[in-house]
């Protein structure tokens, strides 16, 4: 097996322990941080996302997976930042307003830097304004918003709403989940799109950038 092979089994057995050596392996070996991202990370949670999908992955394993990735990442981020390779594209991503539920937010987060997103993720209980502002500053293709109660979901609404007012509506894609959530709530809400778990919210983003 190569050694990227190694590194997308790290991924997939959420092997922390052995991942970020491997990582520095493949580079000391001569590989491209691009490659190990491309041929090692991204396959490895491409399967991750699949199983979990299907039922055969469970929340745990796939934050295991994904803090794993988070781990290489942390070596591979420098250099890939600073060899200007472009990520697929820019999520601004939160909890809205008044909700204080972040496990499944910061698993869509990490699903998409898997997908290779660059994720800003500023945290729960982050009001309309906060989102206004991050989009002004960081320019992204997408505004991902979670929340978790039937009470906050409303807030998804007044973000969307602080978005149209600021004009800013139409440079962004809005993507809501969470428990609550359903697809005509957020048809409802005028979002572009809902998802119910962070695999299918990866893909979705993809979508997004892509088509
Ligand atoms: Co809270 N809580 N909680 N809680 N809590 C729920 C949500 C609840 C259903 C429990 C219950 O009563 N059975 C209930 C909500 C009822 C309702 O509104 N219908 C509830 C309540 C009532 C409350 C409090 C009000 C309790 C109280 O204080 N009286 C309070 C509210 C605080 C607040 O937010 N203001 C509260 C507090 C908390 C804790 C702080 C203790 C803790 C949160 C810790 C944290 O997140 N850091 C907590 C927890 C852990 C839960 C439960 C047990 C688990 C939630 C979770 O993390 N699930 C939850 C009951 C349950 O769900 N079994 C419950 C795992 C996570 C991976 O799933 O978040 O659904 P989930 O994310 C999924 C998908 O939804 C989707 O992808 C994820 C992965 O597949 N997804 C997206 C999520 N965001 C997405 C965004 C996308 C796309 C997909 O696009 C952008």
């Amino acid at each position: 097996m190569s050694i990227l092979s190694d590194i997308s089994t790290c991924v997939i057995e959420g092997n922390i322990d052995d991942i970020k050596g491997l990582t520095q392996q493949a580079l000391d070996e001569g590989h491209e941080a691009k490659e190990v991202l491309d041929q090692g990370l991204m396959p490895g949670m491409d399967h991750v996302g699949v199983e979990f999908k299907a039922g055969n992955m469970f929340v745990p394993e796939v934050l295991r997976s994904a803090k794993a990735m988070g781990s290489s990442m942390e070596i591979l981020k420098p250099i890939l930042v600073a060899s200007g390779v472009k990520m697929v594209g820019t999520v601004v991503l939160g909890t809205v307003k008044g909700d204080l539920h972040d496990i499944g937010k910061n698993l869509v987060g990490m699903m998409l830097e898997g997908a290779g997103f660059e994720v800003i993720d500023l945290g729960k209980d982050v009001a309309p304004d906060a989102i206004v502002d991050a989009v002004k500053e960081h320019e992204p293709d997408i505004v991902g918003l979670s929340a978790l109660l039937t009470t906050t979901m409303r807030a998804m609404d007044s973000t969307i709403k602080a978005l149209e007012e600021a004009g800013l509506r139409d440079q962004v894609k809005v993507m809501v989940g969470g428990a609550p959530v359903t697809q005509s709530f957020a048809d409802q809400i005028g979002a572009d799109g809902y998802s119910s778990n962070a695999a299918a919210a990866a893909e979705m983003a993809t979508k997004f950038v892509t088509t």
